[in-house]
């Protein structure tokens, strides 16, 4: 089997949240670090446009977003499972909640002047400067929180987890873990490692034992590769991962045909091929990269849309 790569940087928290899948999984991945702001050739050549952060390579398969990116390891790696079948549904539901309004409701908090030395280190002011503009750009029109939303939100949220674990029950959603735990974990995990501000955490005494459960899976054993490397094995790839899906027809628009497909929140870059899945929740495009050869770039549906492409 082809290795798994994950593309990453260390202080993403959607990158956090697979390198902790890795241990809870036991499984072992190799690391390409990216850039975390613009520009990131090496990824758009294997990606086709999208920039976010992390993504997933098997070959010259690339995952685009974690609730994607979750489903492939699972399928690859089925036990134990993200997906507990009991609380299937529950759990993506609140995974999805937690990578949208919880994480865009604790980023406002975690980025105060006092917690950014504990999330960046000795960052200059020009490079923090570089950093915000960035984003700025990558989040277009989304709505900004201030700080007083963001903090009683945030607590409000809190309050509505710690009664979640208000059983003996370890977990978010019981006795086995989910998607659900890592998904909120990552929203939160900026804020607990920040000593400025992490004591927001004191009033919620079970969310933070829940907290060192999830945070002691680990990321399990990686190695290092360069982006260089990554590029060679997309090159080299000689089968892809695009067998054993229904075609589900939402669109009018058949396999084969030009597609552009981008995320509908942030980020609005399109990835423009020859739509080779379009399943119940996943689509994805062929398309040809001068550098990374022929690739196959997946996406989830949700949080996606598609258009034909002229
Ligand atoms: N829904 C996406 C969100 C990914 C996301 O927003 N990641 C952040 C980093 S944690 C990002 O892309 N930041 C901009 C960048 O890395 O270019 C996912 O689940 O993968």
């Amino acid at each position: 089997m082809s290795d798994i790569i994950l593309h990453n940087f260390a202080v993403s928290p959607f990158s956090e949240k697979i390198r902790l899948i890795f241990g809870f999984k036991q499984l072992s991945w190799k690391s390409v670090t990216v850039p975390i702001i613009m520009p990131k050739p090496d990824v758009t050549a294997l990606t086709g446009g999208y920039r976010r952060t992390p993504i997933l390579q098997i070959g010259g398969d690339i995952y685009c977003d974690t609730s994607l990116i979750a489903e492939t390891l699972d399928k690859r790696s089925p036990v134990p499972t993200l997906y507990p079948s009991a609380i299937e549904g529950i759990a993506r539901n609140l995974a999805q909640w937690a990578d949208s309004t919880l994480f865009w409701t604790a980023i406002p908090y975690a980025f105060q002047p006092a917690a950014i030395p504990s999330i960046f280190g000795n960052i200059s002011a020009e490079e923090l400067q570089a950093f915000s503009a960035d984003r700025a750009t990558m989040r277009g029109n989304m709505p900004r929180t201030s700080m007083g939303e963001a903090k009683g939100q945030l607590c409000e949220y809190l309050r509505r987890l710690e009664n979640m674990l208000s059983g003996d029950a370890p977990f978010l959603l019981g006795a086995q873990a989910s998607i659900a735990d890592f998904a909120v974990y990552q929203a939160l995990w900026l804020i607990r490692l920040a000593p400025a501000i992490n004591p927001i955490f004191d009033a919620y005494p079970k969310l933070s034992k829940w907290m060192d459960l999830v945070a002691a899976f680990g990321h399990h054993q990686s190695e290092t590769l360069n982006s260089i490397e990554a590029l060679d094995i997309a090159r080299n790839a000689q089968s892809f991962d695009t067998d054993g899906r229904n075609f589900v027809d939402t669109h009018g628009i058949a396999l084969g045909e030009p597609v552009a497909i981008m995320p509908t929140d942030y980020a609005l870059d399109p990835v423009v091929g020859e739509l080779v899945i379009s399943s119940e929740n996943e689509l994805a495009v062929r398309r040809e990269d001068e550098r990374a050869g022929t690739v196959v770039v997946h996406f989830p549906r949700v949080g996606f849309q598609m258009k034909r492409a002229k």
